[in-house]
């Protein structure tokens, strides 16, 4: 139908998604079995859906992408055979085994119907839980013994996927699938490489978990920081006038010589 390839103009929809990774240890009698010794680790990058299935250990991934994302391209570090890997249906994942983090480079191609252009998007492959030091800020990965008994290490990024004037047909699939809500507050506990230190919401195998609380969270950290950022524009500015004062005052003195 003709009507189906029309933009519906002035709309913008949306889909929440997350991106990253988790990885474990690999226990030694794994490692022995493994075909590469020198790995450490398992770990799946994947690209899902933002809500996660009730009682799941799995981070985000409730619904099934497929119904806009036709193929997601992961490229691998290029120690790793056949480097781009190319997934083309549920779940949108990658699992490998391996001994070192990289960047991971992620390319999402929507449905031909969908008329839109792929998008690129960067993931750290996250393996250890990295610790910042009291003293200073150089961060530090603790033993693999000690990462073990941690638990996974989960590093994943919210974001949201925003169609401008979509075609009729294309928001037609989109508003018959719509995403599986976020829930209002996190019901699982949060895991210990990511609590605060001390916390006692850390617990070793916790799941993080997407919740619509995050974004008034999130709304609040940049409230704070537009506030410091007037505040040391302003410390600055004075400091600005002070300083021309002075030039200006220097420059006369010189002037009267
Ligand atoms: C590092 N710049 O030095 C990174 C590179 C590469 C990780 C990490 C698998 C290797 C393989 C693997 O873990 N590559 O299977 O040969 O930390």
């Amino acid at each position: 139908m003709a009507e189906q390839r029309v933009r519906v103009r002035g709309l913008s929809i949306h889909r929440p998604i997350i991106y990253g990774n988790t990885a474990t240890v690999l226990t030694p009698e794994e490692r022995k079995i493994n075909p590469s010794p020198d790995h450490t680790h398992r770990w799946t990058v994947a690209v899902r859906s933002a809500a996660s299935a009730p009682d799941s250990d799995i981070v985000g991934g409730a619904d099934d992408l497929s119904y806009f994302i036709k193929r997601v391209t992961f490229k691998l570090h290029e120690t790793y055979p056949n480097p781009t890997r190319n997934i083309e249906k549920h779940p949108f994942e990658v699992s490998e085994t391996g001994w070192g983090e990289f960047e991971v480079q992620i390319r999402i191609t929507f449905i031909q119907e969908s008329g839109e252009k792929a998008i690129t998007t960067y993931h750290h492959l996250k393996l250890h839980p990295w610790t910042v030091t009291s003293d200073g800020q150089i961060p530090e990965a603790p033993s693999l013994e000690t990462a073990a008994k941690m638990g996974p290490v989960h590093s994943w990024q919210y974001d949201e996927i925003v169609f401008h004037d979509p075609y009729q047909s294309f928001l037609n699939i989109l508003t018959a699938h719509p995403p599986t809500p976020l829930p209002k507050i996190r019901k699982k506990p949060v895991p210990f490489h990511t609590a605060n230190p001390g916390s006692l919401e850390a617990s070793k195998g916790g799941v993080p978990e997407f919740t619509q609380e995050m974004e008034k969270e999130e709304a609040e950290r940049l409230e704070i920081a537009r506030k410091a950022v007037i505040t040391e524009t302003d410390k600055w500015r004075a400091k600005l006038i002070e300083k021309e004062k002075e030039l200006e005052l220097l420059q006369r003195q010189i002037g009267d010589v």
